[in-house]
């Protein structure tokens, strides 16, 4: 055991590793719980999920949405735990650009220093060697260290599994997520089985690390918990009772540390939201903010049901537009233009022949559907009211009243979104009137919509009825962004 030699950057190394780790898996499971089921198909049609975590059933006769099948999970498995999606995204991504880092790092000196050796197997007969251990394990004995090395055959393979496939397996299956990289490199998601098995195989990943943390930590025991422990903190074994107790201290840290992110996350979400929000966004600003979308899905891939996230105005107003087919309805278009306008749907239509995109949409939820869209590219709008130079934002409006139409939602207020005006020049940037070949029905967003092919749902306000051109949008209501930013602390740019 002795020869197990770690320097010192692998210590390091291990117990970040350990930190950002169960961060990653803590804020995993509360993103799962936001849409606790698991699907193989693009379109998470209701009742063929695979793997579901939660009791709830749907009625069966009236209009729900995916807001009424999030599940509230304990703090004890999700960060923070308590349906804070907002807050779990933060800790997921800010942990894994540590967690990449690491890696980085790691992968470098692993192969800079030699130590590669240690886990990368040579000779096929690693495996037949392989077997023969878990054998001796099952008879309750340890196997034979391969000759020269600290390791046993199954115990190197285990490591080279987790260290070269497992791990990036996590990271290309999350990559594979983000609808940034959806919108501009659909046969990446392809190469996965599409957005749900991708999903699916990420949710498969964190059982997989949970099964190798839960060996790993039977192995330790079962091999010298404290000299093993003294090998990974000092480097040698001298004086046992130290390395306990460093041990415990580095442990003690770390659960601390998640304590702290917890209790802040419930506590001052505002707070968690502006710092880690200001780290996560400027990685996507630059990674993933100039991918523009290129999705064309065929006609055979349109869900029969495209699922639902928020709940109609059921205003008297709207209703009695709904039954006129919105013909009084106006889209108008001011602040910073030259030209303040209002549309009416007819005047939208005879903007152009509609400009039509299947494409996959991404919920912030998890959940994925492929619709076609019709209607007009947003650009043509802004052409005709010519912003301002100063402009920089867009602010769209909507008809939806949370507090009245969506009461069991985390806020009140009129649901509002802003974008950033460079996103309205994306070519798959639409203001869709029309959907699956039939004008935009109301749960979808009727009479106006907007699409944003490289973002997540929830920017896709629903029931527009004014986009306003603005500067700044720290005066709009909270001042975050948007109507999920202020109420329940997402991010206001979602590449991811
Ligand atoms: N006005 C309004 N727009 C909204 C929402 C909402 O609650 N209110 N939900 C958003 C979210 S989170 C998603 S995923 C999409 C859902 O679009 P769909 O119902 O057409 O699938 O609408 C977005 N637009
Ligand atoms: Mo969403």
């Amino acid at each position: 055991m002795q020869q197990l030699n770690f320097p010192v950057w692998l210590r390091v190394e291990h117990w970040v590793n350990v930190l950002f780790l169960t961060l990653l898996l803590r804020s995993g499971v509360e993103i799962l719980a936001t849409h606790p089921k698991l699907y193989w198909r693009n379109d998470s049609h209701p009742g063929t999920e695979w793997a579901r975590f939660t009791r709830k059933t749907m009625p069966a006769s009236r209009l729900y949405d995916t807001l009424d099948e999030e599940e509230s999970y304990s703090s004890l498995v999700s960060l923070p735990g308590h349906k804070q999606l907002g807050m779990g995204r933060h800790w997921h991504f800010i942990s894994v650009i540590g967690w990449i880092l690491t890696g980085i790092t790691y992968y470098a000196l692993l192969f800079a220093t030699g130590q590669w050796h240690r886990y990368i197997p040579y000779d096929w007969s690693l495996f037949s060697t392989a077997w023969q251990d878990v054998l001796t394990y099952l008879s309750f004995e340890l196997p034979p260290l391969l000759p020269g090395q600290p390791l046993d055959a199954v115990q190197k393979l285990a490591y080279a599994v987790v260290i070269f496939l497992l791990a990036p397996f996590l990271i290309f299956t999350g990559a594979a997520q983000s609808p940034a990289i959806e919108a501009r490199f659909p046969w990446y998601v392809r190469l996965w089985g599409g957005r749900q098995a991708a999903r699916s195989l990420h949710s498969l990943g964190l059982l997989a690390f949970l099964a190798f943390i839960a060996v790993h930590l039977i192995m330790i025991g079962w091999w010298g918990w404290p000299e093993l422990n003294a090998l990974m903190i000092f480097g040698h074994v001298q004086d046992l009772n130290w390395a306990i107790g460093a041990s415990l201290a580095i442990l003690a840290g770390i659960a601390l540390l998640h304590v702290a992110a917890t209790v802040v996350s419930l506590r001052r979400p505002r707070t968690v939201q502006r710092a880690l929000g200001a780290v996560v966004t400027a990685a996507r600003r630059v990674l993933l903010r100039p991918l523009e979308s290129r999705q064309h899905y065929p006609r055979r891939a349109v869900s029969v049901e495209h699922r639902v996230n928020g709940k109609p105005p059921c205003s008297l107003r709207y209703k009695a537009m709904a039954v006129h087919g919105f013909v009084d309805w106006r889209l108008h278009v001011g602040g910073l233009v030259e030209r303040p306008m209002a549309f009416s749907l007819q005047d939208l239509r005879e903007l152009g022949r509609p400009s039509t995109q299947r494409v996959l949409h991404n919920c912030v939820q998890g959940w994925s559907s492929v619709g076609e869209w019709g209607g007009v590219p947003l650009r043509t709008v802004l052409d005709l009211v010519g912003p301002l130079p100063g402009a920089r934002f867009l602010c769209f409006m909507t008809m939806q009243d949370t507090g009245r139409d969506e009461p069991s939602a985390e806020g009140a207020g009129r649901f509002y979104e802003v974008i950033d005006l460079s996103l309205a020049q994306h070519p798959q940037c639409l203001l869709a009137y029309d959907m699956n070949g039939g004008p935009l029905p109301i749960k979808y967003g009727a009479p106006l919509r907007l699409r944003l092919e490289t973002q997540v749902g929830f920017k896709m306000a629903k029931w527009i009825e004014s986009i306003e051109v603005v500067s700044d949008y720290s005066a709009i209501g909270e001042g975050m962004g948007g109507w999920r930013e202020d109420n329940v602390f997402y991010d206001k740019d979602v590449e991811v």
